[in-house]
Protein backbone atom coordinates (compact mmCIF):
# COMPACT_ATOMS: atom_id res chain seq x y z
CA UNK A 1 0.00 0.00 0.00
CA UNK A 2 2.33 2.71 0.93
CA UNK A 3 5.09 1.28 -2.00
CA UNK A 4 1.97 2.32 -4.04
CA UNK A 5 1.48 5.67 -2.77
CA UNK A 6 4.95 6.37 -3.07
CA UNK A 7 4.99 5.24 -6.71
CA UNK A 8 2.17 7.49 -7.04
CA UNK A 9 3.90 10.34 -5.69
CA UNK A 10 6.77 9.75 -8.02
CA UNK A 11 4.99 9.61 -11.26
CA UNK A 12 3.30 12.98 -10.16
CA UNK A 13 6.66 14.36 -9.68
CA UNK A 14 7.94 13.15 -12.69
CA UNK A 15 5.43 14.44 -14.87
CA UNK A 16 5.74 17.79 -13.24
CA UNK A 17 9.17 18.20 -14.64
CA UNK A 18 8.80 15.45 -17.85
CA UNK A 19 6.93 18.56 -19.53
CA UNK A 20 9.59 21.18 -18.82
CA UNK A 21 11.88 18.71 -20.25
CA UNK A 22 10.27 18.77 -23.15
CA UNK A 23 11.29 22.24 -24.17
CA UNK A 24 15.08 21.68 -24.71
CA UNK A 25 16.31 19.53 -27.76
CA UNK A 26 18.88 18.32 -25.40
CA UNK A 27 17.86 19.01 -21.59
CA UNK A 28 17.91 15.52 -19.57
CA UNK A 29 17.71 15.97 -15.78
CA UNK A 30 18.84 12.26 -15.83
CA UNK A 31 19.79 12.12 -11.72
CA UNK A 32 17.04 14.35 -11.17
CA UNK A 33 14.35 12.19 -12.63
CA UNK A 34 13.63 8.48 -11.72
CA UNK A 35 12.29 7.47 -15.13
CA UNK A 36 10.82 4.26 -14.80
CA UNK A 37 11.67 2.96 -18.12
CA UNK A 38 14.25 5.56 -19.89
CA UNK A 39 12.43 6.66 -22.68
CA UNK A 40 14.52 8.76 -25.22
CA UNK A 41 12.23 10.40 -26.88
CA UNK A 42 11.96 12.46 -23.32
CA UNK A 43 15.64 12.20 -22.27
CA UNK A 44 17.67 12.45 -25.35
CA UNK A 45 20.98 12.87 -23.54
CA UNK A 46 23.22 15.92 -24.36
CA UNK A 47 26.06 16.06 -26.83
CA UNK A 48 28.98 15.25 -24.81
CA UNK A 49 29.71 19.16 -24.41
CA UNK A 50 33.23 20.03 -23.81
CA UNK A 51 33.76 20.16 -20.16
CA UNK A 52 33.70 23.38 -18.89
CA UNK A 53 37.02 23.48 -17.35
CA UNK A 54 38.34 26.79 -18.88
CA UNK A 55 40.08 28.51 -15.75
CA UNK A 56 40.96 24.97 -13.61
CA UNK A 57 43.77 26.80 -11.47
CA UNK A 58 41.59 29.73 -10.80
CA UNK A 59 44.03 31.84 -12.87
CA UNK A 60 42.99 35.49 -11.15
CA UNK A 61 42.44 34.35 -7.62
CA UNK A 62 44.44 35.59 -4.78
CA UNK A 63 43.98 35.29 -1.06
CA UNK A 64 43.11 38.58 0.48
CA UNK A 65 42.10 40.10 -2.63
CA UNK A 66 40.17 42.91 -1.08
CA UNK A 67 43.12 44.17 0.84
CA UNK A 68 44.60 44.76 -2.32
CA UNK A 69 44.90 48.62 -3.05
CA UNK A 70 43.69 47.81 -6.72
CA UNK A 71 40.35 46.04 -5.47
CA UNK A 72 40.44 47.41 -2.05
CA UNK A 73 37.66 46.44 0.36
CA UNK A 74 39.47 45.95 3.92
CA UNK A 75 35.97 45.53 5.39
CA UNK A 76 34.51 42.86 2.83
CA UNK A 77 35.75 39.24 4.69
CA UNK A 78 34.16 40.99 8.19
CA UNK A 79 30.57 41.77 6.57
CA UNK A 80 30.14 38.89 5.42
CA UNK A 81 31.49 36.82 8.57
CA UNK A 82 29.37 38.70 10.76
CA UNK A 83 26.57 38.19 8.88
CA UNK A 84 27.39 34.45 7.91
CA UNK A 85 27.60 33.87 12.18
CA UNK A 86 24.62 35.38 12.88
CA UNK A 87 22.35 34.38 10.58
CA UNK A 88 23.91 30.59 10.81
CA UNK A 89 24.12 30.49 14.51
CA UNK A 90 20.32 31.88 14.57
CA UNK A 91 19.62 29.19 12.30
CA UNK A 92 22.07 26.13 10.99
CA UNK A 93 19.89 25.19 8.09
CA UNK A 94 20.78 28.55 6.45
CA UNK A 95 24.42 27.80 6.65
CA UNK A 96 23.46 24.62 4.63
CA UNK A 97 21.52 26.34 2.16
CA UNK A 98 25.00 28.75 1.81
CA UNK A 99 27.11 25.53 1.12
CA UNK A 100 24.85 24.01 -1.11
CA UNK A 101 24.61 27.58 -3.24
CA UNK A 102 28.51 27.56 -3.57
CA UNK A 103 28.24 24.48 -5.15
CA UNK A 104 25.43 24.95 -7.49
CA UNK A 105 26.90 28.30 -8.30
CA UNK A 106 29.85 26.72 -9.47
CA UNK A 107 28.98 23.83 -11.42
CA UNK A 108 26.73 26.10 -13.79
CA UNK A 109 29.07 28.45 -15.41
CA UNK A 110 31.36 28.19 -13.15
CA UNK A 111 31.47 30.78 -9.33
CA UNK A 112 30.45 33.69 -11.33
CA UNK A 113 27.02 34.34 -8.90
CA UNK A 114 24.31 33.23 -12.04
CA UNK A 115 23.05 31.49 -9.45
CA UNK A 116 21.61 34.24 -7.82
CA UNK A 117 19.83 36.31 -10.75
CA UNK A 118 16.24 35.89 -11.08
CA UNK A 119 16.54 38.12 -14.84
CA UNK A 120 19.57 38.29 -17.18
CA UNK A 121 21.07 41.13 -19.29
CA UNK A 122 18.95 39.15 -22.03
CA UNK A 123 16.23 39.49 -20.13
CA UNK A 124 15.98 35.59 -19.43
CA UNK A 125 13.75 34.78 -16.21
CA UNK A 126 13.89 31.31 -16.66
CA UNK A 127 17.06 31.54 -14.30
CA UNK A 128 19.04 29.01 -13.14
CA UNK A 129 17.14 29.09 -9.60
CA UNK A 130 13.61 28.14 -11.21
CA UNK A 131 15.67 24.38 -12.55
CA UNK A 132 14.48 21.57 -10.94
CA UNK A 133 17.50 20.96 -8.50
CA UNK A 134 16.66 24.60 -7.33
CA UNK A 135 13.45 25.91 -7.57
CA UNK A 136 12.23 25.72 -4.19
CA UNK A 137 14.96 24.24 -2.84
CA UNK A 138 17.93 26.60 -2.01
CA UNK A 139 18.01 28.98 0.59
CA UNK A 140 20.60 31.29 1.82
CA UNK A 141 19.93 34.33 -0.22
CA UNK A 142 19.07 37.17 2.11
CA UNK A 143 22.18 36.62 3.70
CA UNK A 144 24.09 37.00 0.76
CA UNK A 145 21.93 40.20 -0.26
CA UNK A 146 22.06 41.40 3.14
CA UNK A 147 26.38 41.25 3.28
CA UNK A 148 26.36 42.68 0.10
CA UNK A 149 24.04 45.40 0.62
CA UNK A 150 26.75 46.23 3.41
CA UNK A 151 29.50 46.60 1.26
CA UNK A 152 28.54 48.03 -0.72
CA UNK A 153 27.87 51.03 1.76
CA UNK A 154 31.29 50.52 2.40
CA UNK A 155 32.95 50.25 -0.83
CA UNK A 156 30.73 50.48 -4.25
CA UNK A 157 31.11 48.47 -7.01
CA UNK A 158 34.07 46.37 -5.58
CA UNK A 159 33.31 43.43 -4.25
CA UNK A 160 31.95 40.66 -6.94
CA UNK A 161 28.85 38.41 -5.43
CA UNK A 162 30.50 35.38 -7.00
CA UNK A 163 33.33 35.75 -4.06
CA UNK A 164 30.36 36.93 -1.56
CA UNK A 165 28.70 33.48 -2.05
CA UNK A 166 32.53 31.58 -1.96
CA UNK A 167 33.06 33.72 1.31
CA UNK A 168 29.75 32.96 2.88
CA UNK A 169 30.67 29.11 2.06
CA UNK A 170 33.58 29.22 3.93
CA UNK A 171 32.48 31.05 6.37
CA UNK A 172 29.33 28.96 7.15
CA UNK A 173 31.66 25.84 7.32
CA UNK A 174 33.47 27.14 10.25
CA UNK A 175 30.42 28.01 11.96
CA UNK A 176 29.44 24.45 11.41
CA UNK A 177 32.09 22.31 12.43
CA UNK A 178 32.61 24.89 15.54
CA UNK A 179 36.01 26.04 14.18
CA UNK A 180 37.54 22.81 13.00
CA UNK A 181 36.93 23.29 9.47
CA UNK A 182 39.43 26.32 8.24
CA UNK A 183 38.66 27.38 3.74
CA UNK A 184 41.35 29.12 2.19
CA UNK A 185 38.82 30.86 0.18
CA UNK A 186 40.79 32.92 -2.45
CA UNK A 187 38.94 35.76 -3.77
CA UNK A 188 38.91 37.54 -7.37
CA UNK A 189 35.92 36.16 -9.08
CA UNK A 190 33.62 38.28 -11.63
CA UNK A 191 29.73 38.62 -12.00
CA UNK A 192 28.23 36.69 -15.10
CA UNK A 193 25.48 38.14 -16.41
CA UNK A 194 23.47 35.42 -17.98
CA UNK A 195 21.80 32.36 -16.28
CA UNK A 196 19.61 29.83 -17.81
CA UNK A 197 17.19 26.98 -16.21
CA UNK A 198 18.37 24.19 -18.19
CA UNK A 199 21.91 24.36 -17.45
CA UNK A 200 21.21 22.93 -14.12
CA UNK A 201 20.88 19.83 -15.90
CA UNK A 202 25.04 20.02 -15.07
CA UNK A 203 24.10 18.87 -11.15
CA UNK A 204 24.54 15.49 -10.29
CA UNK A 205 21.17 14.71 -8.90
CA UNK A 206 19.57 12.65 -6.12
CA UNK A 207 18.97 9.08 -8.13
CA UNK A 208 22.83 9.65 -9.75
CA UNK A 209 24.48 6.46 -9.80
CA UNK A 210 28.61 6.33 -8.52
CA UNK A 211 29.32 6.57 -12.50
CA UNK A 212 26.75 9.83 -13.04
CA UNK A 213 28.21 11.61 -9.69
CA UNK A 214 31.78 10.70 -11.18
CA UNK A 215 31.47 11.88 -14.18
CA UNK A 216 29.45 15.37 -13.30
CA UNK A 217 32.50 16.21 -10.74
CA UNK A 218 35.23 15.08 -13.82
CA UNK A 219 33.40 17.67 -15.96
CA UNK A 220 34.51 20.33 -13.65
CA UNK A 221 37.76 19.06 -13.54
CA UNK A 222 37.28 17.29 -9.68
CA UNK A 223 38.06 13.64 -8.97
CA UNK A 224 36.16 11.09 -7.58
CA UNK A 225 38.09 11.72 -4.09
CA UNK A 226 36.32 15.09 -4.26
CA UNK A 227 33.41 14.06 -5.10
CA UNK A 228 33.53 11.65 -2.13
CA UNK A 229 34.84 14.33 0.03
CA UNK A 230 32.14 16.26 -0.72
CA UNK A 231 29.31 14.52 -0.42
CA UNK A 232 30.67 15.09 3.30
CA UNK A 233 28.29 17.83 3.13
CA UNK A 234 25.27 15.84 3.12
CA UNK A 235 26.02 15.72 7.10
CA UNK A 236 23.96 18.54 7.45
CA UNK A 237 20.80 20.53 6.21
CA UNK A 238 17.83 18.90 4.97
CA UNK A 239 15.86 16.62 1.93
CA UNK A 240 12.95 17.01 -0.07
CA UNK A 241 10.84 13.18 1.08
CA UNK A 242 10.11 12.46 -2.35
CA UNK A 243 13.56 12.30 -3.12
CA UNK A 244 14.13 9.26 -1.33
CA UNK A 245 10.88 8.04 -0.52
CA UNK A 246 11.47 4.86 -2.84
CA UNK A 247 14.28 3.59 -0.92
CA UNK A 248 13.11 3.03 2.67
CA UNK A 249 13.19 -0.78 1.89
CA UNK A 250 17.30 0.12 1.63
CA UNK A 251 17.68 1.95 5.07
CA UNK A 252 18.17 1.11 8.35
CA UNK A 253 14.63 0.14 9.42
CA UNK A 254 14.57 2.57 12.10
CA UNK A 255 15.83 5.27 10.47
CA UNK A 256 13.23 3.65 7.90
CA UNK A 257 10.30 3.95 9.75
CA UNK A 258 11.12 7.17 11.52
CA UNK A 259 11.41 8.93 8.25
CA UNK A 260 8.04 7.35 6.97
CA UNK A 261 6.45 9.02 9.38
CA UNK A 262 8.00 12.44 8.66
CA UNK A 263 7.50 11.86 4.99
CA UNK A 264 3.57 11.88 5.61
CA UNK A 265 3.92 14.81 2.68
CA UNK A 266 5.74 13.80 0.01
CA UNK A 267 7.26 18.14 0.03
CA UNK A 268 8.23 17.44 3.74
CA UNK A 269 11.78 17.87 4.39
CA UNK A 270 13.69 15.73 7.10
CA UNK A 271 16.99 16.36 8.21
CA UNK A 272 20.35 14.44 6.23
CA UNK A 273 21.89 13.42 9.78
CA UNK A 274 19.69 12.08 12.21
CA UNK A 275 22.36 11.62 14.28
CA UNK A 276 24.31 15.36 14.33
CA UNK A 277 21.76 16.93 12.08
CA UNK A 278 23.71 20.65 12.76
CA UNK A 279 26.88 19.80 12.99
CA UNK A 280 29.93 19.90 9.86
CA UNK A 281 31.53 16.63 10.73
CA UNK A 282 32.64 13.08 9.66
CA UNK A 283 28.80 11.17 10.82
CA UNK A 284 27.47 11.37 7.04
CA UNK A 285 30.32 8.67 6.57
CA UNK A 286 29.21 6.22 9.30
CA UNK A 287 25.64 6.54 7.87
CA UNK A 288 26.72 5.42 4.28
CA UNK A 289 28.18 2.48 5.95
CA UNK A 290 25.06 2.34 8.32
CA UNK A 291 22.66 2.66 5.50
CA UNK A 292 21.51 6.04 7.41
CA UNK A 293 21.83 8.06 4.22
CA UNK A 294 18.74 9.93 2.22
CA UNK A 295 19.84 9.79 -1.59
CA UNK A 296 20.86 6.55 -3.48
CA UNK A 297 23.32 9.10 -4.73
CA UNK A 298 24.60 8.86 -1.25
CA UNK A 299 24.06 5.50 -0.44
CA UNK A 300 26.35 4.26 -4.10
CA UNK A 301 29.58 5.68 -1.85
CA UNK A 302 29.31 2.52 0.43
CA UNK A 303 31.49 1.07 -2.07
CA UNK A 304 34.27 3.58 -1.76
CA UNK A 305 37.33 3.18 0.16
CA UNK A 306 37.77 6.50 1.17
CA UNK A 307 34.22 6.74 2.81
CA UNK A 308 35.24 4.18 5.61
CA UNK A 309 38.67 6.43 6.27
CA UNK A 310 36.83 9.70 6.34
CA UNK A 311 34.18 7.68 8.70
CA UNK A 312 37.84 6.76 10.82
CA UNK A 313 39.04 10.12 10.81
CA UNK A 314 37.78 13.14 11.58
CA UNK A 315 41.40 15.47 10.76
CA UNK A 316 41.82 13.28 7.48
CA UNK A 317 38.37 14.32 6.09
CA UNK A 318 38.76 17.63 7.34
CA UNK A 319 41.91 18.57 5.56
CA UNK A 320 40.56 17.29 2.27
CA UNK A 321 37.33 19.30 2.67
CA UNK A 322 38.85 22.30 3.23
CA UNK A 323 40.79 21.36 -0.33
CA UNK A 324 38.36 20.48 -1.83
CA UNK A 325 35.93 23.21 -1.20
CA UNK A 326 39.27 25.54 -2.75
CA UNK A 327 38.80 23.78 -5.49
CA UNK A 328 35.26 24.02 -6.07
CA UNK A 329 35.91 27.73 -5.72
CA UNK A 330 37.96 27.68 -8.99
CA UNK A 331 35.86 26.11 -11.40
CA UNK A 332 35.05 28.30 -14.60
CA UNK A 333 36.05 31.54 -12.68
CA UNK A 334 36.10 34.95 -14.79
CA UNK A 335 39.13 37.16 -13.23
CA UNK A 336 40.86 40.65 -14.13
CA UNK A 337 43.65 37.91 -15.66
CA UNK A 338 41.33 35.65 -17.72
CA UNK A 339 39.96 38.81 -20.07
CA UNK A 340 36.21 37.45 -20.29
CA UNK A 341 33.88 39.73 -21.70
CA UNK A 342 30.39 40.26 -20.27
CA UNK A 343 31.11 40.36 -16.70
CA UNK A 344 30.87 42.63 -13.82
CA UNK A 345 30.54 43.94 -10.49
CA UNK A 346 27.17 43.02 -9.82
CA UNK A 347 25.50 46.03 -7.70
CA UNK A 348 22.71 43.60 -6.53
CA UNK A 349 23.22 39.98 -6.42
CA UNK A 350 19.73 39.07 -7.68
CA UNK A 351 20.05 40.93 -10.69
CA UNK A 352 22.36 42.07 -13.55
CA UNK A 353 23.53 46.38 -13.85
C1 LIG B 1 27.56 14.35 -5.14
C2 LIG B 1 26.48 14.79 -5.74
C3 LIG B 1 25.37 15.50 -5.00
C4 LIG B 1 24.06 15.23 -5.11
C5 LIG B 1 23.43 14.20 -6.02
C6 LIG B 1 23.36 16.11 -4.21
C7 LIG B 1 21.98 16.15 -4.05
C8 LIG B 1 21.33 16.85 -3.07
C9 LIG B 1 19.92 16.82 -2.84
C10 LIG B 1 18.91 16.05 -3.67
C11 LIG B 1 19.65 17.59 -1.77
C12 LIG B 1 18.27 17.87 -1.14
C13 LIG B 1 17.64 19.06 -1.80
C14 LIG B 1 16.18 19.19 -1.46
O1 LIG B 1 15.53 18.19 -1.19
O2 LIG B 1 15.68 20.34 -1.45
C15 LIG B 1 20.90 18.11 -1.31
C16 LIG B 1 21.05 18.93 -0.21
C17 LIG B 1 22.26 19.46 0.18
N1 LIG B 1 23.45 19.34 -0.47
FE1 LIG B 1 23.87 18.09 -1.99
N2 LIG B 1 24.27 16.88 -3.56
C18 LIG B 1 25.51 16.55 -4.01
C19 LIG B 1 26.70 17.14 -3.65
C20 LIG B 1 26.80 18.17 -2.75
C21 LIG B 1 27.98 18.97 -2.55
C22 LIG B 1 29.28 18.83 -3.34
C23 LIG B 1 27.69 19.85 -1.57
C24 LIG B 1 28.57 20.93 -0.98
C25 LIG B 1 29.85 20.81 -0.77
C26 LIG B 1 26.34 19.60 -1.15
C27 LIG B 1 25.70 20.24 -0.13
C28 LIG B 1 24.39 20.04 0.22
C29 LIG B 1 23.78 20.65 1.39
C30 LIG B 1 24.49 21.48 2.44
C31 LIG B 1 22.43 20.29 1.36
C32 LIG B 1 21.35 20.73 2.34
C33 LIG B 1 20.80 22.05 1.86
C34 LIG B 1 19.80 22.70 2.77
O3 LIG B 1 19.51 22.18 3.83
O4 LIG B 1 19.32 23.78 2.39
N3 LIG B 1 25.82 18.60 -1.91
N4 LIG B 1 21.90 17.66 -2.12
C1 LIG C 1 18.64 26.56 -22.80
O1 LIG C 1 17.74 27.65 -22.77
C2 LIG C 1 18.15 28.73 -23.58
C3 LIG C 1 17.20 29.91 -23.34
O2 LIG C 1 15.96 29.51 -22.87
C4 LIG C 1 18.16 28.30 -25.03
O3 LIG C 1 18.57 29.38 -25.85
C5 LIG C 1 19.12 27.13 -25.17
O4 LIG C 1 19.07 26.64 -26.49
C6 LIG C 1 18.76 26.02 -24.21
N1 LIG C 1 19.82 25.01 -24.27
C7 LIG C 1 19.57 23.74 -24.45
C8 LIG C 1 20.75 22.85 -24.45
O5 LIG C 1 18.44 23.31 -24.61
C1 LIG D 1 47.35 43.21 -6.21
O1 LIG D 1 47.07 43.86 -7.44
C2 LIG D 1 48.13 43.82 -8.35
C3 LIG D 1 47.74 44.67 -9.54
O2 LIG D 1 46.46 44.38 -10.00
C4 LIG D 1 48.39 42.36 -8.73
O3 LIG D 1 49.49 42.27 -9.59
C5 LIG D 1 48.70 41.56 -7.45
O4 LIG D 1 48.84 40.20 -7.73
C6 LIG D 1 47.57 41.74 -6.45
N1 LIG D 1 47.92 41.09 -5.20
C7 LIG D 1 47.03 40.39 -4.49
C8 LIG D 1 47.50 39.82 -3.22
O5 LIG D 1 45.89 40.23 -4.90
C1 LIG E 1 24.62 4.54 -14.39
O1 LIG E 1 23.60 5.13 -15.17
C2 LIG E 1 23.93 5.22 -16.55
C3 LIG E 1 22.84 6.06 -17.24
O2 LIG E 1 21.57 5.63 -16.87
C4 LIG E 1 24.06 3.82 -17.11
O3 LIG E 1 24.40 3.88 -18.48
C5 LIG E 1 25.15 3.09 -16.34
O4 LIG E 1 25.25 1.76 -16.77
C6 LIG E 1 24.90 3.13 -14.84
N1 LIG E 1 26.08 2.64 -14.15
C7 LIG E 1 26.02 1.86 -13.10
C8 LIG E 1 27.31 1.49 -12.47
O5 LIG E 1 24.96 1.46 -12.65
C1 LIG F 1 49.34 46.56 0.15
C2 LIG F 1 49.35 48.08 0.03
O1 LIG F 1 49.96 48.60 -0.88
N1 LIG F 1 48.65 48.75 0.93
C3 LIG F 1 48.52 50.18 0.94
C4 LIG F 1 47.21 50.60 0.31
O2 LIG F 1 46.93 51.96 0.51
C5 LIG F 1 46.88 52.36 1.87
C6 LIG F 1 46.44 53.82 1.95
O3 LIG F 1 46.37 54.39 0.68
C7 LIG F 1 48.26 52.16 2.49
O4 LIG F 1 48.23 52.53 3.85
C8 LIG F 1 48.62 50.68 2.39
O5 LIG F 1 49.90 50.45 2.85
Amino acid sequence: MSKLLALVTLLAFLAGHVAAQQEGPYVCFNGWLRLPTLNPQLCRSRPRIQPRRLNPRGEGLSYGYYNNNSTYCPSAERIIKDAVTKAVTAYPGIGAGLIRLFFHDCFVRGCDASVLLTTTATGNRDVEREGPPNKDSLRGFEVIDEAKAAIEKACPGVVSCADVVAYAARDASSVLSNGRINIRMAGGRLDGRESFANETDQLPGPFSNLTQLEESFYNQGLSSDEMVTLSGAHTIGRGRCNLFSDRFGDMDPALAAKLRAQCSDSNNFVNQDDVTPNALDKQYYRNVIDKKVLFNSDAVLSSVAEVTENANSATIWERKFEQAMENMGKIGVKTRATGDQDVEIRRVCSRVN
